[in-house]
């Protein structure tokens, strides 16, 4: 094992040897993609021919550009970040679903052995390539644990959150409350022992929350991660904690490259809410856009292309499907092509601002137009800008996110509720027609559900208002964890919210708020009167199309259904 570690003298012979040794297995691998997605091709799509293929894909993201094939990471992520979208959605993949992946599959095997001309496993742009040079090498550790602990790339909400705190019982506190919401806290009483603890894991921690002050240094938690910053492995948020909140202890945290700090005492929850917005999933809802062009090998470009910058498009050929795509697909942005069979993009552009729900929605032009009387042209009818073909990715995804980013930010506030940022009640309404027109087209189930907290006022007026909010906000949160991307929050006012869930079968809604509802009932509350803790639970009715086929009907079932719920004794999930 000696041999591995990276010892600067033959660390070029290491890379080169482990880069040999990606480049022998790797065929092997992309001909395990193609065979099965040949299969798919052929027989048509099949769940469990697609796990294997994202989970090769998985793999290749986390390794390829460590080990100097930076195009197998790129499009190992593409595939994989598009099979995830699928299994998510839960149902058959579209036809455009299916082209998209097909493209990244694709690109994946032609590009993807192409190695880098000058792999440098220290690189500083690969974050994993640093891992291997972290000065804990020097202390028994091999380069080839090192190498593991890198592959071993999560979702960061599964990584270790180590609460560094002399104070054993608000250590525990935190641990606890972390890991009721799912999160794996880990204490760490003692300074001295958070560097071993993290090696002896061998994964990357998810966030630190450092307490300043130590029986014995006095600025200890800030000493240590200055030293882990010069020793450039700090690669995840810290959380500073202090009962001292003086200025010069702020300014040294700020220093530090603190991500946020609280002073002791703190609302608990507030510290988690703070982590979830740091080591969370890092975008639970990308902002969407829909492409419209008639060119389809060009949509799919453009869709990989804003999918990998992480976004996540959707393309239509048919331009006269678009305002039924609008509606069902909810974009942030719509880029659409100037000349189109049909119907042209000015047209189009004119009947989009017609519709009351896109006449703020930013549109863009992407065409190889370059008249500018023309251009012009498009500007007066409310288009927002013209992107001329070809075009550079890197402004393509810039000119795209920020606007789309603006649209949202600006959209949030009107349509969203300021204490949980969920959409509000008419919002709601508007959704719900889109969506229920959406499951008769496709013919496909949809469940509703309205949850209403069990006597809330009575805990108003026990705990307090501000703890009653703190109870809004820990349901919303969990809401949030608990249910796809696909599926639509809102609040309906006061201390009721509804859950709109397109492509789902009443029991799989059963069953899911019945988990929710479980959760939720374990979530401790502290009261702002006398600290105490306390529980608090929910109700919930669920109706479902098609046995309700109009909104109203749909609406007054689930109301009725959480009326029995809340006579049978609450704490309970009841079905229209
Ligand atoms: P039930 O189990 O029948 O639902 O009883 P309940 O007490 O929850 O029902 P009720 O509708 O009588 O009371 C709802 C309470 O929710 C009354 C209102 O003060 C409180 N509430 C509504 N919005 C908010 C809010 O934003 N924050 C807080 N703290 N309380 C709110
Ligand atoms: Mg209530």
């Amino acid at each position: 094992m000696e041999e591995f570690v990276p010892k600067r003298e033959n660390l070029a012979q290491g890379k080169q040897r482990l880069r040999s040794s990606y480049r022998r297995k790797l065929p092997g691998k992309l001909a395990g993609i193609s065979e099965k997605w040949a299969q798919i091709s052929k027989e048509g799509w099949r769940e469990e021919l697609a796990r294997p293929i994202h989970n090769v894909c998985h793999d290749l993201a986390g390794t390829g550009k460590t080990f100097g094939f930076s195009q197998v990471t790129k499009y190992a992520r593409i595939v994989e970040t598009q099979l995830t979208r699928i299994f998510d959605d839960d149902g058959a993949p579209t036809q455009s679903h299916l082209e998209n992946l097909g493209v990244a599959i694709e690109n994946l095997l032609v590009n993807g052995p192409i190695g880098d001309s000058e792999p440098d496993l220290s690189d500083s742009r690969t974050g994993e390539g640093r891992v291997v040079e972290e000065p804990a090498s020097g202390q028994g550790q091999t380069g080839a644990t090192h190498v593991q602990a890198a592959r071993r790339i999560q979702p960061l909400s599964f990584l270790p959150i180590y609460i560094v705190e002399d104070d054993v019982a608000l250590a525990d506190h935190i641990v606890m409350e972390l890991a009721l919401r799912g999160y794996d806290g880990r204490a760490v009483y003692d300074l001295a022992d958070l560097e071993p603890q993290i090696r002896q894991s061998g994964v990357t921690p998810g966030a630190i929350v450092m307490d300043v002050i130590f029986p014995d240094a006095t600025t200890g938690g800030i000493d240590i991660i200055n030293k882990f910053r010069r020793h450039e492995i700090l690669k995840y948020p810290v959380v500073f904690i202090s009962a001292n909140g003086s200025f010069p202890t702020r300014l040294n945290i700020v220093r530090a490259g603190a991500d946020a700090f609280f002073v002791k005492p703190f609302d608990i929850s507030e510290l988690i809410e703070k982590l979830e917005s740091l080591v969370g999933e890092t975008n639970p809802d990308p902002l969407r856009v829909l492409v419209v062009d008639d060119d389809e090998m060009f949509t799919n470009l453009i869709c990989v292309v804003l999918e990998d910058a992480g976004l996540h498009a959707m393309g239509i050929n048919d331009p006269t499907l678009t305002i039924d795509s609008v509606f069902e697909f909810n974009p942030d942005l719509v880029i659409l092509d100037m000349y189109m069979p049909e119907v042209n993009g000015m047209e189009l552009a004119q009947i989009l601002r017609q519709h009351e729900s896109c006449s703020d929605m930013p549109l863009l032009f992407l065409s190889a137009e370059t008249n500018p009387e023309i251009q012009a042209a498009a500007l007066n009818i409310g288009v927002d800008d013209f992107l001329v073909k070809p075009i550079d990715h890197t402004y393509l995804v810039s000119a795209v996110a920020n606007r789309a980013h603006r649209a949202r930010a600006l959209g949030a506030k009107i349509y969203r509720d300021s204490l949980t940022q969920l959409l509000v009640h008419d919002e709601i309404k508007k959704q719900l027609d889109a969506q229920l027109s959406a499951a008769e087209r496709h013919a496909t189930e949809l469940s509703y559900a309205i949850l209403d907290l069990d006597d809330f006022k009575q805990v108003n007026d026990t705990h307090g208002h501000l703890t009653g909010d703190q109870v809004i906000k820990a349901l919303v949160s969990l809401l949030r964890r608990s249910f796809r991307r696909s599926d639509i929050l809102g609040r309906y006012g006061g201390d009721e919210f509804v859950v709109i869930m397109p492509n789902t079968r009443l029991a799989d809604a059963a069953t899911v708020l019945d988990r929710v509802r479980n959760d939720f009932s374990k979530v401790p509350h502290r009261s702002e009167i006398d600290d105490g803790q306390f529980f608090a639970t929910i109700s919930v009715g669920i109706s479902n199309f098609p046995k309700y086929t109009e909104p109203e009907e749909l609406q007054s079932s689930a109301d009725q259904a959480l009326y029995a719920a809340k006579k049978s004794g609450r704490n309970k999930v009841n079905l229209a």
